[in-house]
């Protein structure tokens, strides 16, 4: 998934072929002109909750109180570098789309930028409205299911969305080889992915296959045992981190919630980079790597690239020699994607290399570490693009879907694989096993036949 993207506040924007990003021109108040590189979109990570017991507490800890702001004072106290006119509190009746004219009217947001928010803001209209009546919001500070309720709601959310991103487009989130979720002390981006995210993820249909329950009591054995876990599976949508969050928080309770924002994403490219996504990984835990063949796009930073992705791996190797560590761990390096031929959404195949890196680097750290295969289907709550769209922010249309999952048994990575065959061999088919592991269970689950 590769796509060259204008971010939608800059006014105007110029390819320069010297730094080999775009540099984008602000309004004259704005001052600088900044160079910045967005080679892509990727990874868009939403997420929420179920039960209506203790609904007071979570909406307490997830939305900061009544009569939230978002707080650009505190993060930003350089008192003329962000517009403060631009942020909700300035305008605490304004719904989000009204907003959004009025941005688009002062020409702070492009045509295509502005469709792309309107667009997601509608669909997202509809996710929670079905979300609501289902009465999935209550937890999240949605009083009712009343269309002028959930649309507030919505309307709120997004205002602090809106926010965020206006907020990090003059301050652009850096991402570390190791980033530690944000959560707090000014603003709490954990919580905020997980509300965010709850509209799209529909738990009164969906299913957590049966053994997954007591494979989930060992992991946790094992992780306060001090040893590593990894779990390893398919890709299907940027919001994957929070339809696990909502996920493990309704099936496993709040040991659930709690293992699932302790998990250490590997994260790729996309997943920083796209503006609209960065606000949600940066509340998620992450090791962040770039992609093999997004490596070879850009020729001139490879090696930088290739330095970032060893300064990672030695990251994960400290982290794991601490142990206690659960990571998630998409080998395939990308999204599942609906197949023209069949009409339906196939596994991607999984990359030899990149299991053995992560076995390698996991073992080098002197912990065990356990394999657990996870097989997901949430393609719905946020579709890819049926194709990579180049030079083009990715539409987002999200839906309340529903969703399945399965966390396997452990394996031990050298039982599927003939020991006779050579080293090279052994890759591959260890990455085939694995591969069709996860494959079967995603069609046992029912994952792949209700599209
Ligand atoms: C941020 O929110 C998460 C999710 O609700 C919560 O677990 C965490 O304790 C919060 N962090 C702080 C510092 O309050
Ligand atoms: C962070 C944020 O904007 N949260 C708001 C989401 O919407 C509800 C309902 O209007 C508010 O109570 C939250 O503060």
């Amino acid at each position: 998934m590769w796509v060259t993207w204008t971010p939608f506040w800059a006014t105007s924007a110029v390819a320069d072929a010297t730094c080999g990003g775009v540099c984008f021109q602000y309004r004259r108040r704005w001052s600088t002109v900044q160079c910045r590189r967005r080679p892509s979109l990727l990874g868009l990570k939403l997420s929420a909750d179920s039960s209506v017991s203790g609904a007071g507490a979570l909406a307490e800890r997830s939305t900061g109180g009544a009569g939230f702001r978002f707080p650009i004072e505190k993060l930003c106290t350089t008192p003329n570098c962000c517009s403060r006119e631009l942020f909700s509190g300035a305008h605490p009746g304004m719904a989000f789309v009204e907003r959004l004219e009025l941005v688009r009217q002062r020409s702070l947001l492009d045509a295509k930028s502005g469709e792309l928010l309107r667009q997601w803001y509608d669909s997202y209209e509809r996710a929670a409205t079905a979300a609501a009546a289902d009465g999935a919001l209550l937890p999240y500070g949605c009083c009712s299911a009343e269309a002028r309720d959930v649309s507030h709601w919505c309307s709120q959310n997004f205002s602090t969305l809106f926010d965020i991103l206006m907020y990090e487009y003059k301050h652009p989130f850096q991402f570390a080889p190791y980033h530690k979720a944000v959560n707090g002390p000014e603003f709490n981006y954990t919580a905020f992915g997980n509300r965010f995210s709850r509209p799209l993820c529909n738990l009164r249909r969906s299913c957590m296959d049966a053994v997954s329950g007591s494979v989930f009591g060992r992991i946790l054995e094992q992780l306060s045992a001090g040893d590593n876990v990894c779990l390893l599976g398919n890709h299907q949508s940027e919001a994957d981190p929070f339809a696990i969050y909502h996920m493990f928080r309704h099936y496993f309770g709040d040991a659930g919630a709690e293992l699932a924002e302790r998990i250490l994403y590997m994260a790729g490219d996309r997943v920083r980079e796209d503006p609209l996504a960065a606000p949600f990984s940066v509340g998620r835990s992450m090791l962040t790597v770039y992609s093999k063949k997004h490596i070879q796009d850009e020729p001139d930073r490879r090696s930088e690239k290739q330095a970032h992705n060893r300064k990672t791996l030695r990251e994960m190797e400290r982290l794991f020699g601490a142990g206690g560590q659960c990571v998630w761990f998409a080998p395939s390096g990308g999204r599942d994607r609906r197949a023209p031929s069949t009409g339906r959404v196939e596994c991607a195949p999984f990359d030899p290399d990149a299991i053995e890196l992560f076995r390698m680097s996991a073992e080098r750290a002197g912990r065990p570490c356990h394999y657990y295969p996870m097989a997901i289907g949430t393609f719905h709550m946020l579709p890819p693009p049926d194709r990579v769209e180049k030079e083009k922010g990715e539409e987002r249309i999200v839906s309340y879907a529903p969703l399945w999952m399965s966390v396997m048994p452990e394996v031990d990575l050298d039982s599927g694989v003939d020991s006779a065959l050579s080293k090279a061999e052994k890759r591959q088919a260890r990455a085939e096993w694995l591969y069709r592991l996860v494959v079967s269970k995603y069609k046992g689950i029912g994952a792949y036949d209700a599209q």
